[in-house]
């Protein structure tokens, strides 16, 4: 039997980008979305982007999640070399907290559109719930578990804090 292709990419910068970006892949892997995960550098591996973004619909992706910290070219540079959409997360930076990361990636000319998420954590989940919310417009098995996820959190909210969270 063909192997089923991923339908999310999550591409990262280096190595030390996966204990921000693996939030992404945990998400996804919650909603039962089909993903996988590289490491594709615009400095480092400039001719593995190149091959990466211009293959990638071909390779059966519907969507690509890319983290960048620093001067982060990842995302620009693979939403300028596929149609698919992409989501760029910002990664915190060491020197200066990861507002380089969101500068780099949110500032995009008009004509090459990159969504830009929050840095760290909190824009890594939400690059896979976007991600998700996309792929369920054409699929109701996946909307529903989309809107079961977000029941569940609704649900953790305690009506008042405690002492000990
Ligand atoms: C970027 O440089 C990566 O996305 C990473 O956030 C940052 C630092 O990379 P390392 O020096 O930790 O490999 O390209």
């Amino acid at each position: 039997m063909a192997k089923q292709s991923a339908d999310v990419a999550i591409i990262m910068g280096s190595q030390s980008d996966w204990a921000t970006m693996h939030h992404a892949a945990d998400t996804l892997k919650a909603l039962g979305i089909r993903h996988e995960s590289r490491i594709v550098s615009a400095h480092r591996t400039p001719q593995r982007l190149y091959d990466f973004a211009t293959g990638a619909k071909a390779e059966g992706f519907k969507v690509i999640i890319a983290g960048a910290g620093g001067a982060a070219h990842l995302p620009g540079m693979t939403a300028a070399l596929t149609p698919l959409p992409v989501f760029g997360v910002p990664v915190e930076s060491k020197a200066l907290s990861g507002k380089d990361s969101l500068l780099s990636i949110v500032q995009m000319p008009a004509g090459i559109p990159v969504g830009t998420l929050a840095i760290g954590k909190a824009g890594a989940v939400n690059a896979a719930l976007l991600a998700a919310a996309v792929l369920a417009l054409g699929d109701d098995a996946l909307a529903a578990r989309l809107d079961a996820w977000r029941a569940e959190q609704t649900a953790a909210v305690a009506e008042q804090p405690t002492d000990t969270p």
